[in-house]
């Protein structure tokens, strides 16, 4: 927000106040995407001296966010050791590692979507420890997949390998892991990574991708991705839930532009329904199967990048439809309010830290053209809890695949200047100029969806 003085206080107040050494427990997923994702912005930001965000110097900075960023990725280690397949345990206690009475099952986005903040610090610290661990979990659940249709269940056992969540879908559970395989390959260029989210998205598009073949231009049947089983593909449930709506933004990461469209579209008349989404929304029966909404940043987050894919004004006005139904059922005394039933528009007294650091930085990007972010081309990439890390050669060092186990060749490692494929920041120009302001909006197609959630 160009605020430095606030961002400089309040990195000052971090290193004054802030101690991991707390007999707490902890999510290892949570702690990791919220507070180390954090710290290492905040880090990367700092030591950039060509950022271009302003002045974000910090006196007599001596790297003590990524110091305090080691001390809680090493409290967070625990949970890699005594698992059999290398999964990691979904808990940890600070002080005291593993709890004795510790769960043996993790959900694979949690297991799963660690490797962007522990491949950064890794490679930051000059050790390989973190990465290697995050990395190996990938390919523990990698290569857990069903032999069959290609695809992941959402709930594994950690010393067993067996799948107790049968459910292969893109929301709760399974979201981040494959936003991880890509935003893994873009930071660090290697090319397993882009092979793993490739595979991944084909057996998505052919198991999980409901409606008639493509929704070119707005025509055709609205795309759904369902739950089904990982090893039939049969159907499973009829709801989706709430956290698969940044399938758009990762699509429009890849340049599916197209599809991304169409399937924001059919988020949004759930918003329009509800003035929020219900954390799972049937759609068969047309209603929410689960009503709560913890102002979760999804749609939002989807909605920012269609709109610098497309520079379509209708995301602005979702945008604007958005803000005004947060301000109008969310707004509390003292910050924002979760949703405990999108109906009755029943409040909770919870705020989750995702609210700032996702749905209100996406919103505020939304409409801030001039961002500089929006001006430093690819530099600049979000972490899956929306923190910025640029896309640097500084974690790309050559020598890295010396060190990482299964690596053949160093000569395979893809250069930033090759990635021409994954224009993330923004594909626009994967979208013809004189295309943009047409894609979206077929009112047919609309309308189609609009009966679809019982808009109408
Ligand atoms: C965020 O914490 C992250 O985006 C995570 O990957 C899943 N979704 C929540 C917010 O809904």
């Amino acid at each position: 927000m160009g605020n430095s003085s606030e961002f400089q206080k309040a990195v000052k107040l971090v290193i004054d106040t802030v101690s991991f050494d707390k007999d707490s427990t902890v999510q290892v997923f949570e702690a990791t995407i919220r507070v180390l994702g954090s710290l290492l912005s905040a880090h990367i930001i700092i030591t950039d001296t060509k950022q271009p965000f302003g002045d974000m110097t910090i006196k007599d900075y001596d790297n003590e966010l990524l110091h305090m960023a080691h001390d809680l990725a090493v409290r967070l280690l625990p949970a890699f050791e005594n698992t059999k397949t290398g999964i990691p345990y979904p808990r940890v206690n600070l002080k005291k590692g593993v709890p004795p009475d510790s769960n043996n099952e993790t959900c694979t986005a949690g297991a799963g979507s660690l490797l962007v903040e522990f491949g950064i610090l890794s490679r930051l610290l000059g050790d390989s420890t973190f990465e290697w661990v995050a990395r190996r979990a990938v390919k523990a659940l990698w290569n857990l997949r069903s032999n069959n249709t290609g695809l992941l269940g959402n709930v594994v056992n950690i010393q067993t390998g067996h799948w107790v969540g049968k459910q292969s879908g893109l929301g709760a559970g399974s979201d981040s892991f494959y936003e991880y395989l890509l935003k893994s390959y873009i930071l660090f260029g290697e090319r397993e990574d882009l092979e793993m989210f490739s595979d991944a998205y084909r057996n998505i598009q052919n198991h999980l991708r409901r409606g008639r073949e493509a929704c070119n231009e707005g025509e055709g049947d609205p795309p759904l991705y369902v739950n089904v089983n990982m090893f039939t593909g049969q159907l499973m449930n009829t709801w989706i839930d709430s956290l698969q709506a940044f399938f758009p933004g990762l699509q429009v990461l890849i340049g599916d532009v197209e599809d991304a469209i169409c399937l924001h579209a059919f988020y949004y008349a759930i918003w329009k329904r509800y003035g929020a989404l219900p954390e799972r929304y049937n759609w068969q029966l047309q209603a929410p199967d689960v009503s709560f909404y913890p102002l979760r940043p999804e749609l939002v987050e989807s909605t920012y990048l269609l709109y610098q894919a497309t520079k379509n004004p209708f995301y602005l006005h979702v945008g604007m439809d958005i803000l005004q139904s947060l301000e109008k059922y969310t707004k509390a005394k003292c910050g924002y309010a979760t949703l405990h039933h999108v109906v009755e528009k029943t409040k909770e007294d919870r705020m989750e830290s995702f609210f700032l650091s996702e749905t209100c930085k996406y919103l505020y990007l939304l409409f801030d053209e001039e961002n500089p972010l929006h001006k430093s081309g690819n530099k600049y990439m979000f972490t899956t809890e929306g923190h910025i890390v640029s896309v640097d050669e500084r974690f790309r060092n050559s020598l890295w695949q010396d060190i990482l186990p299964g690596e053949e060749d160093s000569a395979e490692k893809i250069k930033p200047h090759e990635l021409k494929a994954v224009n993330f920041s923004s594909n626009c120009n994967r979208v013809p100029e004189e295309r943009r302001y047409l894609l979206p909006l077929k009112s047919n197609y609309m309308r189609q969806i609009d009966q679809m959630v019982g808009l109408i």
